[in-house]
């Protein structure tokens, strides 16, 4: 699968592979940072004379714990619960929880990993982290749900704090879960303590814009890497993957910019709407009846559901993939080309397959990996966290336009470090170069610890 990594850093990644078998997603997330930080490493030695990169794979913390609860039919449940702590250089561990059946060491160790870089990449002080459960909240009463949330609680609870670590939502954990989170963080605790959760409902400390976050900031992302070459989204046709948080706001965004977004998926199969998706009917489909994506093509004239398929195969201009990690392969990747894409963002973690972006590069595509394209959720985490600490509350224009503003900011940093390590218009370069020095300058200064 991988292509040959230089000798600057293959050690590492043979050493990775050595001392973590059986976790591909972390390997492929390990593979892609290293591929990419290549430059950066020759042009300063002293990183890995302290071995910088040697720590950096390591996570500073690994949590796994058991979570017992008792379903409506009173029959004991047995689920596994992960907090992977990777890295606090830059700030306290930050990072969201997935709740999915797919849920393994694998793939929360993929998703902490890249969560280091994403946030240093937002220039604000967090730290990476990620975690979760194999437990799949599909068909559960909000009484089964609150019951897994609080034995959850129950053991992570000892792990985090607003100077520690501070959890979000992520695949299955929205506003729901985390208010059944911080319930029984304040039960066990004691301590109404604001700033150990993000992503709370916005009338008990949450912020303003964070629910519409890594959605909006996706397609802010987008403007800006069309801006460089004068395009605009206006009118451009947008294929987006997924139905949850990220596709539901990307969606929303994108319209409200002149595009038109015609498709949305579960994991049963994909919808589409050639009048543009109705953004009131989706949330209502998929917010309010948390119902299935067909639902949607049930109740609007012309549109139409293709059960078992995947959205790629409808041509557009943009695509943002929403869903989930290796949603998007090579095969997939050409059919976008050749349907005339021009634009490519991850609102997902990893949604693409190494192949897929290497198909998209080749062919000219403006392609956002996902640490830049999708930080915008987290960056508004951090400015909950500011709100929360400083007992204050922004409103939504003010915060909506910190977050364009944030997005710019990003988009430059990773323009600009490609250009800086001669690689102009990669963002996948630049985003992780980006990142990396700054988590690396930041471990150099404060000792091999
Ligand atoms: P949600 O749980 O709100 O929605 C997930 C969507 O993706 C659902 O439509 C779900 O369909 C689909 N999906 C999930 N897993 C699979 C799968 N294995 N196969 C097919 N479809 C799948 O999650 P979010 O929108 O919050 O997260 C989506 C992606 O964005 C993830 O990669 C996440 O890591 C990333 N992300 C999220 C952020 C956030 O702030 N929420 C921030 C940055 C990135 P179904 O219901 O059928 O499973
Ligand atoms: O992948 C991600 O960046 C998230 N799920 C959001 C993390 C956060 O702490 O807001």
């Amino acid at each position: 699968m991988d292509s040959v990594l230089p000798e600057t850093v293959r050690p590492v990644y043979d050493a990775v592979l050595k001392r973590n078998p059986h976790e591909p997603e972390f390997h492929q997330a390990v593979h892609e940072v290293l591929e990419s930080i290549v430059p950066v490493v020759e042009q300063h030695p002293a990183f890995a004379e302290s071995g910088i990169l040697e720590r950096l794979v390591e996570p500073e913390r690994q949590i796994m714990f058991r979570v017992p609860w008792i379903d409506d039919q009173g029959v004991l449940q047995v689920n596994r619960g992960f907090r992977v702590q990777f890295s606090s250089v830059l700030g306290p561990y930050k990072g969201g929880l997935r709740f999915h059946s797919s849920v393994n060491l694998s793939i929360i160790k993929f998703l902490g990993f890249e969560q280091i870089f994403k946030n240093a990449l937002t220039g604000q002080g967090i730290g990476g982290a990620k975690g979760g459960s194999d437990f799949d909240p599909h068909g559960r009463s909000d009484g089964e749900i609150m019951r897994f949330c609080q034995s959850f609680m129950n053991e992570l609870y000892r792990h985090l704090g607003e100077h520690t670590d501070v959890p979000a939502g992520d695949i299955g954990v929205g506003a729901r879960e985390i208010g059944y989170l911080f319930g029984q963080y304040r039960k066990i605790t004691n301590r109404h303590e604001s700033g150990m959760f993000t992503g709370k409902g916005v009338s008990w400390g949450g912020a303003e814009v964070r629910t519409e976050a890594t959605g909006y900031g996706s397609v802010f992302f987008i403007e800006e890497m069309l801006g460089v070459h004068g395009e605009s989204l206006a009118g451009k046709r947008v294929i987006v993957s997924g139905s949850g948080n990220v596709a539901i706001y990307a969606i929303e965004k994108a319209t409200q910019l002149g595009a038109i977004p015609i498709t949305a998926s579960d994991s049963s199969g994909y919808i589409i709407d050639e009048d543009g998706i109705d953004v009131a009917l989706l949330k209502q489909v998929k917010e309010v009846e948390r119902a299935r994506i067909s639902e949607y093509a049930a109740r609007k004239p012309g549109a139409r559901f293709v059960e078992g398929a995947r959205v790629w195969e409808v041509p557009g201009e943009i695509a943002i993939p929403c869903a989930t990690q290796n949603e998007l392969d090579g095969d997939d990747a050409r059919a976008l080309v050749a349907s005339g894409v021009r634009a490519v963002a991850e609102g997902a973690n990893m949604p693409c397959l190494p192949e897929a972006v290497l198909v998209f590069q080749q062919a000219g595509v403006l392609f956002a990996p996902g640490k830049a394209a999708n930080a915008g959720g987290v960056a508004t985490s951090a400015l909950e966290m500011s709100q929360n600490a400083a007992r204050q509350r922004w409103g939504f224009n003010d915060s909506e336009e910190k977050l364009r503003h944030i997005m710019a900011n990003v988009h430059a940093s990773a323009f600009d470090a490609a250009a800086r390590y001669g690689h102009p218009g990669d963002y996948v370069v630049g985003a992780n170069c980006a990142g990396f020095e700054r988590v690396a300058h930041a471990m150099l200064a404060q000792g091999v610890i």
